[in-house]
């Protein structure tokens, strides 16, 4: 029932509601991943579908994304039960021109949370700084965001820069926009759709 009241309450843009009504429903003892699908991240898909009809605007949709975030950082510490030893070692960041991190920082925690250890090197990152963090943490893996279409192909840029330096790193893709048949045109290792099949591809990758 409350998970309803967080979803309201962001599409309000009730920062300290959302906060408030997410403790509470951890408190309750109700299901993390109900209340971040059906509250947080449901929200967010509604602003989306909101936006695409004109109801609401970016000023609106930024404030959505802070009110979702604060829950976010709430429900953190929640998400990350369950780590174990260092599965592999993972870039994570959102494609050059991109500037939502929103999916990226859940996949990352989650990520987390499954065990590997995450470099989040934020959003609007460009081919060299992919490359040089993984060079530098000696990453298995390089996880890549794109929400808008016209940043996909920077996708592509870094898949391609890897093979170039003849690198062993797999590439995971992901976001609203990405499809399993782009990762596959772009030759990337891996599309998903989501935190959780993030990490089952990614321990199939350092298995
Ligand atoms: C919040 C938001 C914003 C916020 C971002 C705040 C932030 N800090 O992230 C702000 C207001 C800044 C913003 C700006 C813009 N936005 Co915007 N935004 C959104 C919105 C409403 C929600 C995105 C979100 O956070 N969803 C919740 C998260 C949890 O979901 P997610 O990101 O999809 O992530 C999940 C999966 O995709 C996956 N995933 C994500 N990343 C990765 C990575 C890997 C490796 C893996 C495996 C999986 C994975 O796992 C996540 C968890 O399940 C979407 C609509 C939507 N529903 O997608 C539009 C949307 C993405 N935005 C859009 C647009 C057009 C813009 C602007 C161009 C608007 C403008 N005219 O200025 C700018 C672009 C700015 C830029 N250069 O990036 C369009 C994109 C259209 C398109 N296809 O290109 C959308 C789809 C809205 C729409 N319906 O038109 N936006």
């Amino acid at each position: 029932m409350s998970v309803e009241k967080i979803f309201d309450a962001v599409l309000d843009f009730e920062e300290d509601d959302v906060v408030a009504l997410v403790k509470k429903e951890i408190t309750a003892g109700t299901d993390v991943a109900k209340i971040l699908n059906e509250g947080l991240i449901g929200a967010m898909d509604e602003v989306g579908k909101q936006f695409s009809a004109g109801i609401l605007f970016v000023p609106e949709m930024l404030m959505a994304a802070q009110a979702m975030k604060a829950g976010l950082d709430e429900l953190k510490p929640h998400l990350a039960k369950g780590a174990s030893a260092t599965r592999g070692t993972v870039i994570i960041g959102t494609v050059k021109g991109d500037l939502h991190d929103i999916g990226k920082n859940l996949v990352a925690m989650i990520m987390e949370g499954a065990g590997f250890e995450v470099f989040d090197v934020g959003m609007d990152v460009d081919v060299e700084k992919f490359l040089s963090a993984a060079k530098e943490k000696n990453a298995n893996i390089i996880a890549m965001s794109a929400l808008l279409t016209t940043t996909m192909p920077a996708m592509e840029e870094v898949v391609k820069a890897i093979r170039a330096q003849g690198l062993s790193i797999k590439t995971l893709v992901g976001g609203a926009p990405v499809t399993p048949a782009f990762a596959q045109k772009i030759g990337a290792d891996a599309y998903c759709e989501d935190a959780p099949a993030a990490v089952e591809a990614a321990r199939s990758f350092v298995a």
